[in-house]
């Protein structure tokens, strides 16, 4: 029955790790109460990366990459020195779209490079697109590097349906009003209320130099700091507004991004016709800091076969956990929550029913229950005197009849310990009671030769005399195997003179172990004697493995573990 269960156990993320306050990196943690141990569940989140790793990147309209044919091109500060080129064919002079997403190592600037624009008036309009078919949740400022200048106008938009539907998320000019008919705004002027509104500015527009300011940023962490102050300390009040703000956390989602450049830098005035081989777009760079959205339900995303998936936890599914596992939909799906303060909701998806194919409880019940903390589907109100998983076990008193089929009624056939005889109300897989020194037998009911059976709940008792080996001394007589009746002048147990006690024969230990007494009321033969021991030593074995089934399995360990983590779970232990 373990094995299933275990392996998923040794799957899961040390649950050890303890909860720092608001920081929403664990999904549960193991709890031990008085039921026994079981989980909490939190409302979690991935860590936010550089999603700029992972993202897929495409340039529009095709052709626009330059190098191909090779071009000529000058720069804004070095207009009449038009020497340098790009060429598609040469890997030191092509300036491919994956140099906007690539690791710069050694200092050494890469960028992607568009045609100049050769074909003025026509204006230079270039589209980049960034896709990860993943909503993502924006956790820091998006800052796209432009190299000879930045664009004295642009677009960025973003979708949250993987490029279906599309919408603005800022406009960009050095003249808001002329080119989009806005007027110019900075995120610094918003309030809670306009939190989420579309601006134009013209902080990243105007000429400054080409190597000054490369920047164009979408500034994320201002929008934050409006409602967790200047330096972010007070996450709890965004956190809480993100819950009850219509619009703020969908403001923050995305799974695509797209860069219209709709005109290049001009070098702070108008476009002089004669020299057009020093206006392109050239960006080196473009940060995404983002988290994937997993609506609060996993901790972690992973990539699998090429895809961003929330790993989910809380008995969710999906790439963005948004919606319960089968099975697990007795109420239905909700997010989780950052509410309430510091720790969250998870909102759990719970166990409902299963079908008949996963509650398999051999014929002993036919209702099943979910135990998250061991991700096992297990019968409950096992009938028949059976437990388990699936009733595939007697309950501890029981013992299974080996010749009858695991789903007969009566499987389970009760121990019948001897109270007195035995050392404890249940027995081994085949019957056999434990028993106490003294008395044997499957239930113990039987002494051993040299114990007589006594009522009053002494069971087995060691005999002080009888008739033939453990003799009274001095002419006395035997009572009952437990007292000599001493002459006049003996006293004693065995009628020693003046009460030395001064048994004959080989002794009691060796008389015992030599199996040399006397069948008796209640005793045995010697040769049942010798066979007890066998029978007994083999309760000993069996014992041990009174809970392990004969299954192949993992190894003692894991089956510990996993013996006292189901035991607890389904309520194995004896009440
Ligand atoms: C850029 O995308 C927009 C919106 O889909 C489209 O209207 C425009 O034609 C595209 N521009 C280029 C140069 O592909
Ligand atoms: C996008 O993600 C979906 C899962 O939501 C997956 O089925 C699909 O194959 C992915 N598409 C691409 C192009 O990776
Ligand atoms: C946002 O609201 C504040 C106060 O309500 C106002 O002063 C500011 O101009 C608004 N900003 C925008 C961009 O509308
Ligand atoms: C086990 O089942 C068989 C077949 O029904 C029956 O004959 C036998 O008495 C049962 N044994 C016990 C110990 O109940
Ligand atoms: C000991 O066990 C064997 C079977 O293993 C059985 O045949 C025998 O009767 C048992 N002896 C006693 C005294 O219980
Ligand atoms: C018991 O012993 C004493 C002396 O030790 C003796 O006087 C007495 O007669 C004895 N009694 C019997 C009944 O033998
Ligand atoms: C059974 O186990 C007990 C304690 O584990 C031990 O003292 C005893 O000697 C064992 N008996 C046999 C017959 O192995
Ligand atoms: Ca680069």
């Amino acid at each position: 029955p373990c094995p299933g269960p275990c392996l998923f156990l040794l799957l899961l993320p040390p649950p050890v790790r303890s909860q720092p306050v608001g920081a929403f990196d664990v999904c549960r943690s193991l709890l031990s109460s008085e039921a026994g141990p079981g989980w909490e569940f939190y409302a979690c989140q991935p860590p936010p990366v550089n999603m700029k790793e992972l993202m897929q990147i495409r340039v529009d309209p095709p052709g626009i990459t330059c190098g191909n044919p090779p071009e000529r091109f000058c720069t804004l500060e070095n207009p009449y020195l038009c020497s340098d080129e790009c060429d598609a064919s040469s890997p030191d002079l092509s300036h491919p779209p994956q140099l906007m997403g690539d690791r710069e190592r050694g200092g050494l600037i890469t960028y992607w490079q568009t045609v100049t624009w050769s074909r003025y008036p026509e204006p230079l309009l270039a589209n980049i697109t960034l896709s990860w078919n993943k909503s993502l949740e924006v956790v820091d400022d998006i800052i796209v590097t432009f190299e000879y200048g930045r664009p004295t106008s642009m677009v960025l938009e973003k979708s949250m349906d993987k490029g279906v539907t599309w919408m603005p998320y800022q406009y960009y000019a050095d003249d808001c009003m002329e080119v989009f008919g806005m007027m110019p705004k900075r995120v610094s002027e918003l309030a809670p209320s306009n939190l989420t509104r579309v601006i134009c500015t013209e902080q990243y527009s105007r000429w400054v130099g080409a190597k000054e300011e490369k920047a164009v940023v979408f500034e994320v962490r201002a929008r934050f700091g409006v409602l967790a102050g200047p330096k972010l300390i007070n996450m709890d009040a965004l956190y809480t507004r993100m819950e009850t703000m219509k619009g703020l956390r969908d403001f923050f989602t995305f799974t695509n991004l797209r860069l219209r450049l709709l005109r290049p830098a001009l070098g702070g005035t108008y476009v002089q016709t004669d020299n057009l081989l020093k206006y392109f777009y050239a960006i080196s760079n473009i940060d995404v800091p983002a988290r994937c959205k997993c609506n609060l339900h996993a901790a972690q995303c992973l990539l699998r076969d090429a895809t961003l998936m929330c790993d989910c936890d809380h008995n969710t599914d999906g790439q963005d956990c948004q919606r319960c596992r089968p099975g697990f939909k007795s109420r239905t799906w909700r997010p989780g929550s950052y509410l309430t303060l510091p720790k969250g909701t998870a909102n759990t998806c719970t166990f409902t029913t299963v079908s008949n194919t996963n509650c398999e409880c051999n014929g002993h019940s036919n209702r099943c229950s979910y135990i998250d903390f061991i991700n096992v589907v297990t019968c409950v109100s096992c009938k028949h005197n059976t437990r388990g998983q699936r009733c595939q076990y007697c309950r501890l008193g029981y013992y299974r009849n080996a010749s009858l089929p695991l789903d007969d009624e009566n499987v389970c056939v009760g121990c019948q310990c001897d109270l007195q005889g035995s050392s404890s109300p249940h027995c081994s897989n085949s019957g056999l009671c434990q028993c106490k020194a003294g008395s044997t037998g499957r239930r113990c009911d039987t002494c051993l030769s040299g114990y007589t059976w006594r009522e009053g709940g002494a069971g087995c008792t060691a005999n002080v005399c009888d008739e033939e080996r453990l003799l009274c001394q001095n002419g006395g007589t035997c009572l009952d195997y437990s007292s000599c009746i001493c002459p006049a002048n003996y006293t004693g147990e065995r009628g020693g003179a003046q009460g030395v006690w001064a048994p004959r024969g080989s002794g009691e230990l060796g008389a015992l172990l030599l199996g040399l007494y006397r069948p008796n009321h209640r005793q045995q033969t010697p040769s049942a004697l010798t066979q007890n021991l066998q029978n007994n030593s083999m309760l000993n074995e069996s014992t041990h493995q009174l809970e392990s089934s004969n299954e192949p399995g993992p190894g003692w360990t894991q089956l510990w573990v996993c013996w006292m983590l189901s035991a607890f779970a389904l309520g194995i232990f004896p009440h």
